[in-house]
């Protein structure tokens, strides 16, 4: 079984930021390896979602691999020889799934390459924010698998068929401008401008009502899911739910005021 517990090297495996008020940016630090995402980077990114999840003071979540790049897919060296019974026993669903879980909006900051599980943890964002320099792909079936955190389900909905069994299939890689023209980026900008593109996005974000972002995540992501009635009633009982909230009646005497509502998140 590999070994992926604590080595005091990889302290700064993973940094988090919280110079902004109500934001935390958690970038991937692994620039030797392109910031490939080996069992530790997985299990440190799982532990920080986790502790933001419940950190009150954070509204808003930027994820990025710095300027130069994202992430170059899961970490091949460690799978290299690895059985599928040692595969199956590493569990990286349950990291995965606590940053797909996670109620807060996510923002993606993608520069250079965006590869496998590195164009898969793009997806598990809210947003995706793209340098020009910004490369992503489905490489899995040229190194001889598939997917294996939501390349054939995410990408799916967030691309389509067409564009996604090309990109899967064929392991293409494609721009930043292809990316955003098929639906894969959210917005393009300048490779000096895609950190603090996204840190101004969080800001305005972490500005928001917060219940009423993290009901409509909740819904906007189920509903991926559920027939269209079944999505339209769950969203109907969050709407009828927000009018509990201080926050829906700042918004409204805000509007009604003509001034800037401050919400508190209750
Ligand atoms: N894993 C491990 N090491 C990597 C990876 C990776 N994915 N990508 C790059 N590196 C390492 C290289 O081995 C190299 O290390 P060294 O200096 O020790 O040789 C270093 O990073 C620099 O890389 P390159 O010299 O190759 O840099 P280039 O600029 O020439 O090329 C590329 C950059 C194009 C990104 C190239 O490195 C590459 O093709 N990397 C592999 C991309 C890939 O196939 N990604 C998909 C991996 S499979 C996957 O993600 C499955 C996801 C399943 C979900 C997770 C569940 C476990």
């Amino acid at each position: 079984m590999f070994n992926y517990d604590n080595n005091a090297d990889d302290s700064n495996i993973i940094t988090v930021d919280f110079s902004t008020p109500k934001v935390a940016v958690i970038c991937i630090n692994r620039p030797e390896a392109k910031n490939a995402l080996n069992i530790l980077v997985r299990k440190r990114l799982a532990e920080t979602f986790s502790e933001l999840t419940f950190n009150d003071d954070i509204h808003a979540i930027v994820l990025t691999g710095g300027e130069t790049v994202f992430a170059a897919g899961a970490d091949l060296k460690e799978m290299a020889t690895a059985t599928s019974t040692e595969m199956m026993l590493r569990h990286t669903e349950r990291y995965w799934n606590v940053i797909a879980q996670c109620p807060k909006p996510i923002i993606a900051a993608v520069n250079g390459y965006a590869l496998g599980g590195g164009c898969e943890l793009a997806m598990h964002a809210d947003i995706i924010i793209a340098g020009k320099s910004a490369i992503f792909g489905q490489p899995e079936i040229k190194v001889g698998v598939i997917p294996g955190a939501g390349g054939t389900q995410r990408l799916f909905r967030a691309v389509g068929k067409f564009h996604a069994m090309r990109m899967i299939m064929t392991g293409v890689l494609v721009s930043a401008d292809e990316a955003y023209r098929i639906g894969l980026v959210s917005q393009l900008t300048e490779d000096e401008q895609t950190i603090a593109t996204a840190l101004q996005m969080a800001t305005d974000l972490a500005r928001m009502p917060p219940i009423a972002l993290q009901q409509m995540k909740e819904i906007a992501l189920l509903s991926e899911d559920v027939p269209l009635n079944a999505g339209l009633c769950l969203e109907r009982k969050a709407f009828q739910l927000l009018f509990s909230t201080e926050d829906q009646k700042e918004g409204a005497a805000a509007f009604l005021e003509k001034r800037h509502p401050n919400y508190v998140g209750r």
